[in-house]
């Protein structure tokens, strides 16, 4: 017996509603690590691209669940150039990256720790890379800058940082909503290894969270009533480095490389090759065996999808097509590595050239190209008019002015979308004012073809069925987003 796939979709829409937005990914010298590799995300897929609930808790570090680290960590040379990579829906990056209206700074803070795989990363130790808020000379904040750069964030590593593992955090802070008692922050952390015998390290750092407040200028700022140049950064200064005289990070990687034999890569996931097998029985051992991991790599799958599950299960299939045929010799291409081939990209704009040096001697804004130079910090004593940034809404009267209401959008599991080509990527302004309700079967397994015939001394598959069941309900009051979900998948059921 077989279930065809349901999905039912409860669409609702909202008056007015903007897509926020999840680092989803990140880049090393402009080759992609992988969605969700080595990166610590919100694992919750529905609610992943939500800002950080409050200033003061320990999700600030590295998002929702971001205590606890994911298991691969990712090798970089010294000075590097890091990309972080966000998306408004987890899954696709064909999509928006950022609505319009979240404006606001945006920085990369670093964190020296034993093991970027088991770090709690909440916490002192952080120290600043980088910052950069308003640009009054073009009338641009950091996330005018990201949005138009394909949701990408690049900042070169200071040269000669000390080797080891560090949690990368790239953070914007949208807004928006600030002088309502609602700044938004949008972060997660990339799992790195450095290799580097440098000797630098930070002078000070601070603990996230902690290092922002609420009530603070950087947080309640009016972007609408207040000229934006008066705008402060929040957090520290850039962090001035100074050289330990010992070298004492370590200078070869021991944890978070990627397993042996891993032929095909999800997320953190890696399937690796089933017994080989020269008979009946072995043969719909190893199916199982795929099968089995293929479970594991949907089970595991982070907001950013299941598309290296999928191609896992094209795998799962072929075998099975030779478990039927009686063509008990395999597997198919053993040993083969099925992760699609990465490609380079050209990441466009970067905000923060290497730079680094000794304190007093390379001075941390060295870090920042002129192009990007921060705004002076300190506040203008002058009132100038207000001067609303191009793509911002106008007041409608001099003193206050209604923010656009933000709300969640739903971010399913959409499939992946091609390999990347950042700059083939044309740029979709989704509406503005209306919530896209948009989950997909079309990255759901298909439906498995039970075995024609029972092995010897096995049960036999008598029922396959795959339902995946979908139920999104969206519903909106005062800007919060209510939302009911259901997602359920199973693709076998053996009796
Ligand atoms: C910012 O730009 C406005 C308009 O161009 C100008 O009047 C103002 O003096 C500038 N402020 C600073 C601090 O440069
Ligand atoms: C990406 O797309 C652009 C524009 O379509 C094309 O010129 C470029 O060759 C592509 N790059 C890759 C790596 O495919
Ligand atoms: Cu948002």
């Amino acid at each position: 017996m077989k279930t065809q796939s349901m999905l039912l979709v409860a669409l609702a829409s909202a008056p007015m509603a903007l897509a926020h937005t999840i680092f989803t990914d990140f880049y090393v010298d402009g080759m992609p690590q992988g969605d969700g590799v080595a990166m610590r995300m919100n694992p919750n897929a529905q609610h992943a691209s939500a800002p950080i609930a409050s200033l003061d808790s320990d999700d600030m570090a590295c998002n929702v669940g971001g205590t606890k680290g994911v298991s691969r960590v990712q090798s970089v040379k010294d000075g590097a150039l890091l990309t972080f990579e966000i998306r408004a829906w987890a899954a696709d990056p064909s999509k928006e990256r950022l609505d319009r209206g979240h404006k606001g700074p945006c920085a990369v803070y670093l964190k020296k720790v034993d093991s970027a795989s088991t770090d709690k990363a909440a916490g002192d130790g952080w120290f600043k890379l980088f910052d950069h808020g308003y640009n009054n000379a073009t009338s641009r904040w950091c996330t005018d800058e990201i949005i138009d750069n394909n949701g990408l964030l690049s900042v070169h590593l200071p040269k000669g940082l000390e080797g080891g593992d560090y949690l990368a955090r790239p953070e914007i802070l949208a807004l928006h909503a600030a002088k309502d008692g609602d700044p938004q922050i949008y972060t997660g952390c990339a799992q790195i290894f450095l290799e580097s015998s440098g000797t630098l390290v930070p002078e000070s750092t601070v603990s996230i969270p902690g290092y922002m407040k609420y009530g603070e200028p950087s947080t309640d700022f009016d972007i609408y009533n207040k000229p934006n140049s008066q705008y402060v950064v929040p957090g520290p200064k850039v962090a001035k480095l100074t050289a330990r005289g010992v070298q004492s990070g370590s200078t070869s990687q021991t944890d978070g490389l990627k397993p042996e034999g891993c032929i095909m890569e999800n997320g953190n996931w890696c399937g690796k090759e089933v017994p080989s097998y020269s008979d009946e029985i072995g043969c719909w051992a190893s199916d199982k065996a795929c099968w089995d991991q293929s479970d594991t790599c949907y089970n595991t799958a982070p907001p950013t999808g299941h598309a290296g599950c999928k191609l896992w299960e094209d795998k799962c299939n072929d075998i099975q097509a030779q478990c039927n045929a009686k063509n008990f010799k395999g597997p198919p291409n053993m040993g083969k590595v099925l992760t699609p081939e990465k490609k380079g990209i050209d990441v466009g704009q970067i905000m923060a050239t290497a730079g680094g040096g000794v304190a007093d001697d390379a001075p941390a804004p060295a870090l920042r190209t002129s192009s990007m130079k921060k705004e002076e910090e300190k506040p203008e004593a002058t009132t100038t008019p207000v001067k609303a940034s191009p793509a911002a809404p106008k007041p409608t009267t001099s003193d206050s002015y209604e923010r656009p209401l933000i709300v969640h959008e739903v971010s399913p599991m959409a499939p992946a979308p091609a390999p990347a080509n950042h700059s083939s990527l044309s740029k979709v302004d989704a509406p503005a004012l209306t919530i896209t309700v948009a989950p997909s079967s079309a990255g759901a397994p298909a439906p498995t073809a039970a075995p024609q015939v029972c092995p010897k001394g096995w049960k036999c598959v008598t029922e396959v069925e795959l339902v995946t069941t979908t139920v999104y309900v969206t519903a909106t009051y005062d800007g919060v987003a209510k939302r009911v979900s259901v997602h359920q998948r199973r693709h076998v059921h053996r009796a």
